[in-house]
């Protein structure tokens, strides 16, 4: 028989999961990373005269500084996974001991579990996103889902074409900050998923972006509100996007992301390992060190090439899975 929250996953696309995480032990090493990346930039960037002051200055008065200096790629010191393109040897990522532990933790491999099963992957499609309020954001940045707006997708679209027909994604999305409509929770439509996957273009931004969404204006939607300790899951073909900050405080949130045994990863030159299985065997990441250095490698592996991975839009070729044709 399926349990409660595997049910209520597959009859809406989405599962908001209460006080799984503990905000001192879980979430808060991440805002202290956060800010010790915060600190060095100060260093680099600002002038001797000004760094005793700002490294003094609390989260939010830190970032803002520092993003009002034009840094470029700012959001990538941040970010969790290698960029997209331009990948180099030195290319920089946010891969703290603290993200992962995250990865790992028990809470959410127990909820996982119960959806998925024993077998569970670590996916390497992750990312992390600090949302100042939407008027203190540079105008080209309002549409961009690292730091502004995110528009209507599915994750599949995220994916590589194998990707997309075979892996069970799960998204685990973790608010670090209380998250509301106010200041930019997702919101999505439940049950939408059960029609699968529809087509994707591509964005200006290079975002995935799903075709028509001017459709989803007649259908209701939920908010996907959270508190910090709290998890939001979402399927692959759950439709969702994110609200404009329209409140003074920073919204922070991180996006990791499962799937089961034995399927592709959606991004397969990118590290892709078991967190949880039945067969001790199967773990051979085990240690935060070890799970570094597989980024590493797969950042050398990337730099011939040029880019880490290239979302595949449009989705299909033709009309025939255009959400106007199937809603
Ligand atoms: O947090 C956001 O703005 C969007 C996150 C998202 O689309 C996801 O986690 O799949
Ligand atoms: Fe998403």
């Amino acid at each position: 028989m399926k349990n409660g929250f595997k049910k209520q996953f597959e009859k809406n696309g989405f599962l908001v999961v209460r006080n799984v995480l503990d905000f001192d032990f879980d979430l808060k090493p991440v805002l202290n990373d956060m800010e010790f990346i915060m600190n060095r930039l100060v260093h680099r960037f600002a002038s001797l005269k000004q760094r005793k002051k700002l490294l003094n200055y609390n989260f939010w008065q830190k970032y803002t500084f520092l993003y009002k200096l034009n840094i470029k790629n700012f959001d990538q010191y941040f970010n969790i996974r290698l960029p997209k393109e331009n990948i180099k040897k030195n290319s920089d990522y946010f891969a703290s001991q603290s993200i992962w532990n995250l990865i790992k933790n028990k809470s959410i491999l127990d909820v996982l579990q119960k959806i998925i099963g024993t077998e569970i992957l670590s996916n390497p499609v992750q990312n992390s996103r600090i949302k100042q309020p939407e008027k203190f954001l540079k105008k080209s940045s309002m549409n961009d889902g690292l730091s502004g707006r995110t528009p209507w997708h599915q994750d599949a679209g995220v994916l590589s074409k194998t990707g997309q027909k075979s892996t069970d994604l799960i998204t685990c999305w973790i608010p670090f900050t209380k998250t509301t409509i106010k200041n930019g929770s997702m919101i999505t439509i439940p049950g939408l998923h059960k029609k699968g996957f529809f087509n994707h273009d591509s964005d200006v931004k290079g975002q995935a972006l799903l075709r028509n969404n001017e459709l989803l204006n007649k259908y209701k939607t939920v908010p996907l509100e959270a508190n910090p300790g709290d998890i939001v899951l979402l399927g692959k073909h759950t439709v969702h996007c994110s609200l404009p900050n329209q409140s003074n405080n920073f919204r922070i949130s991180m996006d990791l992301r499962y799937h089961k045994g034995g399927q592709p990863s959606g991004r397969d030159s990118l590290p892709s390992f078991f967190v949880r299985s039945k067969s001790k065997k199967n773990i051979t990441v085990t240690n935060y060190k070890q799970w570094l250095a597989k980024w590493e490698k797969a950042k050398h592996k990337c730099i011939p090439r040029g880019y880490t991975f290239k979302y595949t839009t449009p989705s299909f070729k033709g009309t025939k899975r255009d959400l106007i044709n199937l809603i």
